[in-house]
């Protein structure tokens, strides 16, 4: 049985004092829903305080990003060690990433190898742009995204991963990707990639959550599916009292 797992991913948003302002709202509000793993993954800047704050709640913490070297002359940058003071989880190859920042499935592979050698769980962000998704690509984009990011993995790291499949063209858009069509990638793409790496027991047991414009209104429908094992949410777990609510329908 997969622990469904629902992720807030507040990407470039929030001042310190609106962060602070959220979590007040957010953590009695997420307190009764701990059949359901959460997770909320502020700014760097803002990792040390809300850390504080999430003290003696089980409400779990990511970074939205690191670099895969241990320490160095990498201006800018943030180092595994250094997410690993303050949260369990950490978002990898983002799409966002991938599309102004430059990741690439071997950028991403070399993350995912230094977060689990660091003790984090890495969730892996997969998806097709609209272009590929009308070219009718997402099965092979999706599987080379899989294939070449996990690669070189052994059974026991990647039963350790969180998989989010994010398609492009639902992010930020409004436009989420109907349940069926989420769950039928997540079904026919996303776990035989994981099997074909890791063999199929330790596939079944990956959480796949989706991400795109989740809310409070889709969110049952998309739960409801037997491979949509939560989601990554974005714009709406910047709201308190909606990503309550999606936390309620996993
Ligand atoms: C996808 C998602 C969160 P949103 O990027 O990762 O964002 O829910 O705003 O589409």
């Amino acid at each position: 049985m997969r622990k469904k797992f629902v992720a807030g991913n507040w990407k470039m948003n929030k001042t310190a004092e609106e962060a602070r302002l959220l979590l007040n709202e957010l953590i009695p509000a997420l307190e009764p829903f701990s059949h359901v793993e959460r997770a909320v993954c502020p700014p760097f800047p803002y990792l040390m305080m809300v850390r504080h704050m999430l003290e003696g709640t089980n409400i779990g913490m990511g970074a939205q990003n690191m670099h895969w070297e241990a320490s160095g002359a990498f201006t800018g940058e943030v180092s595994p060690k250094m997410v690993a003071e303050f949260c369990q989880y950490v978002i990898l190859g983002h799409s966002e990433r991938r599309t102004y920042f430059g990741e690439t499935d071997e950028t991403v592979n070399r993350k995912v190898k230094s977060a689990l050698s660091t003790g984090l769980t890495p969730i892996v962000c997969v998806g097709e742009t609209l272009a590929e998704n009308e070219a009718g690509k997402t099965a092979e984009v999706v599987w080379r995204q899989i294939t070449e990011g996990l690669k070189d993995l052994l059974p026991e790291e990647g039963l350790k991963l969180v998989i989010a499949y994010e398609p492009v063209w639902a992010i930020g858009t409004g436009r989420a990707a109907t349940a069926e069509v989420a769950q039928s990638v997540h079904a026919n793409v996303v776990r035989p990639a994981l099997a074909h790496l890791f063999g199929q027991e330790v596939a079944g047991q990956i959480r796949i959550q989706y991400g795109g414009s989740v809310t409070a209104k889709n969110a049952p429908e998309l739960f409801a599916m037997p491979d949509i094992d939560g989601a990554l949410v974005g714009g709406a777990s910047l709201k308190a009292g909606e990503f309550a609510a999606i936390v309620q329908a996993a």
